[in-house]
């Protein structure tokens, strides 16, 4: 158990139980043409932490420790879209609605893919997500619950959204939770560090925040 330095006091991060879970890293969030380009925001932020995001992902494939995969995306019929989140957005950039990269986050269209830099390796579990949190309607809790993990490190995007959501998931489900700060990203930076005090406010109410390196040197 090695402990490493994180905000707000250091995190006791345990190479024997800890996975990596990488939130959304899909194309239809970072690349420009996609749907979160499409609505007017800049796209370069996010693909900013691509390489760093990469850097943890091999650490954590050295280390032999998993890696989970997130997206964000739903049944070609829509069936797993709550009519509350279909009626989102503006006309024509809503959920299923044809975009630059096919039918907006819908799961087999090119949108719905993790971005090339970043694509899962076989074997690698991916959860395909009808919620922002991860734990709603997928199984992950019971793949987690099958390895034996106890602790979750944090990366993608977007940090307050998907991010923040599926650690106040599992942070309720007893994970100890850990943001690594330099491998998530929002398209409002002022977002982002928000979130990133909440989470870490009060003593670490939901989790910590190391940057990528910390993370590294803790699993060695
Ligand atoms: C959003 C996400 N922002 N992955 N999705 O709709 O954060």
């Amino acid at each position: 158990m090695a402990a490493i330095p994180a905000a707000p006091y250091p995190f006791a991060l345990d190479p024997e139980t800890v996975a990596l879970i990488v939130i959304d890293m899909q194309r239809d969030f970072l690349e420009h043409g996609g749907f979160g380009a499409s609505l007017g925001n800049d796209v370069t932020r996010l693909q900013a932490i691509v390489p760093a995001t990469a850097r943890l992902i091999r650490g954590f494939r050295a280390a032999g420790r998993p890696v989970i995969h997130t997206r964000e995306c739903h049944a070609p019929d829509l069936s797993d879209c709550s009519p509350a989140k279909l009626a989102r957005g503006k006309p024509g950039l809503r959920i299923g609605d044809a975009g630059a990269m096919g039918r907006i986050l819908v799961k087999g269209e090119p949108g719905a893919e993790i971005v090339a830099a970043l694509f899962p390796e076989p074997g690698e579990t991916v959860i395909d997500k009808p919620g922002k949190g991860a734990f709603y309607a997928t199984e992950l809790g019971d793949v987690l619950a099958r390895a034996g993990i106890t602790q979750l490190v944090f990366a993608g995007v977007t940090t307050e959204v998907c991010v923040q959501t599926t650690m106040r998931e599992a942070n309720d489900r007893g994970f100890e939770c850990l943001l690594a700060e330099d491998a998530t990203e929002s398209y409002f930076p002022e977002f982002k560090r928000a979130a990133i005090e909440m989470i870490t406010a009060q003593g670490a109410i939901v989790g910590w925040a190391t940057p990528v390196d910390a993370v590294l040197e803790g699993l060695a």
